[in-house]
């Protein structure tokens, strides 16, 4: 009996330590993680749309080198909503962190959460992070930590006609060497480097391509103006959205237009292309340390955009919508022993899943709080069944739910958008009334939480809506 329980859990170590199909050693996965900002997809999976030439080849190598989900989206469409539901695996509806404002303190779901990185180090990891990796909440968990700063904005400032704020673009007269995103990835380049004895988690961050654009001249270059391609905008694509989706972007819109109208479309989506580049350069020296390192084989590299970006697309020039551009994600994996190289999955997964992910690949166990599902049935077998849907939320009651077909969005009940992606990628036609879509649009509702399940929001500086109605009713 003794030699049969020994017998036993001899084979539960070997089955833990390598996955018989793969060959895939969990227990000694570091893992490196690059993210960048306000980053869409179209610089990868569809170039073409603004310009004829690969945007980004460090990035399109790493996706070449192992899987990109191409229906990848984020849990919240601005910096702090998303980054705080994927470090602390809490979804936007549980937390209440809706938006950049936010009373994070005030979250009892995140009060408890550990962050992906503490769990990492909890779990004998060295954990290592340079650049913008959150935004608002977080549970550290680092060994190491070099937060990112803004670079100086050049003297001239503002540069274009039209500039908002940080709604500028030129070239910076700052040396590349010196750029934040640089030492950033410099950093990540020395920690690989190391000598480590024990598994690391290294994260880099970029804070670019962020506005203000403002990069090297010889980014700008890479770009010639009139190789330049501007999206397609529909004048009218507003007639058949709710008001409070035309609300969204009522406020965006002036700045949109100012970029229109002074013809310097063009020229916006060139800084734009221009910053994408410097930050793909970034990252690729990265990739490329790891490659010279010795890790590459044991080492799992994911890359993310913490949400996509509008170039004009729906009057907006920014992110913040429950549309396309706002809400899908940059979201690519390689696992050594595990994933393929070169697979485009089309399955709709969320940044929600990264956190059960990472730590279901590395053999760590899952807090029992942490939403979204472990991808590593995709990874093993990107043909394999999955229950394909992500869902992204703007505030405590507007959500919306991608498949791989349609993309169906509540604002309240009334006010609701349905876009079949099979013949409509640029959402401009809302079938939400058309009676050929109805068992869709039941089934899809059906899916999203109802609104009195949704935590309320919390506005900084605002009082609680408990405390708000007490007031009233004195
Ligand atoms: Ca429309």
């Amino acid at each position: 009996m003794k030699q049969f329980t020994k017998f036993l859990s001899a084979i539960t170590v070997l089955a833990t330590i390598f996955s018989a199909s793969t060959g895939y050693a969990k227990e000694k996965m570091n893992v490196l993680l690059l993210i960048a900002d306000d980053l869409n997809t179209w610089a990868l999976d569809n170039p073409g749309r603004y310009s004829s030439k690969i945007i980004a080849p460090n990035l399109d190598k790493l996706g070449q080198s192992g899987i990109v989900f191409q229906n990848a989206y984020c849990a919240s469409p601005y910096c702090v909503p998303s980054r705080t539901s994927m470090w602390s695996g809490v979804s936007p509806h549980k937390s209440g962190v809706y938006h950049n404002q936010t009373k994070i303190a005030a979250s009892e779901p995140l009060k408890s959460a550990v962050s992906l990185f503490k769990t990492f180090k909890n779990a004998g990891y060295y954990t290592a992070g340079y650049g913008k990796i959150s935004h608002g909440w977080m549970d550290d968990g680092f060994d190491e930590k070099v937060s990112h700063k803004r670079d100086p904005r050049p003297a001239c400032v503002p540069v274009q006609s039209v500039a908002r704020g940080e709604q500028d673009w030129g070239i910076i007269t700052l040396p590349e060497s010196e750029m934040n995103d640089t030492q950033s990835a410099n950093r990540a380049i020395a920690a690989l480097g190391n000598k480590h004895d024990k598994p690391f988690f290294i994260v880099c961050g970029t804070f670019n391509p962020h506005m203000a654009w403002f990069v090297p001249q010889k980014y700008y270059d890479m770009f010639p103006l009139d190789e330049v391609i501007v999206p397609e905008l529909n004048p009218k694509d507003f007639a058949d959205i709710p008001p409070l989706a035309d609300e969204i972007v009522t406020g965006k819109r002036k700045f949109t237009q100012s970029v229109l109208q002074a013809g310097l479309h063009k020229s916006a989506v060139q800084a734009y292309l221009a910053t994408t580049a410097y930050v793909d350069a970034q990252h690729g020296r990265v990739l490329d340390a790891l490659e010279k390192s010795g890790h590459k084989g044991n080492t799992i590299v994911i890359f993310i955009s913490d949400h996509g970006f509008h170039l004009g697309e729906k009057d907006n020039w920014q992110k913040g919508t429950l549309w396309e551009e706002a809400t899908n994600s940059m979201f690519m994996i390689r696992v050594p022993g595990m994933t393929k190289a070169g697979v485009k999955s089309k399955s709709c997964v969320s940044l929600q899943d990264i956190y059960p992910t990472l730590v279901d690949l590395c053999g760590i166990e899952k807090p029992a709080y942490v939403d979204g599902k472990s991808l590593t049935p995709i990874l093993q077998n990107p043909e394999s069944k999955w229950e394909s849907s992500a869902f992204s939320y703007l505030n405590n009651q507007y959500a919306s739910i991608r498949t791989e077909r349609f993309r169906y969005t509540r604002y309240k009940q009334g006010q609701t958008e349905l876009y079949d992606h099979s013949k409509d990628p640029n959402e401009w036609t809302n079938q939400v009334n058309n009676p050929e879509y109805a068992s869709v649009v039941k089934e899809l509702e059906a899916r999203l939480p109802t609104i009195d399940k949704m935590a309320p929001q919390l506005v900084r500086g605002a009082r609680s809506s408990k405390a708000t109605k007490k007031k009233r009713r004195k």
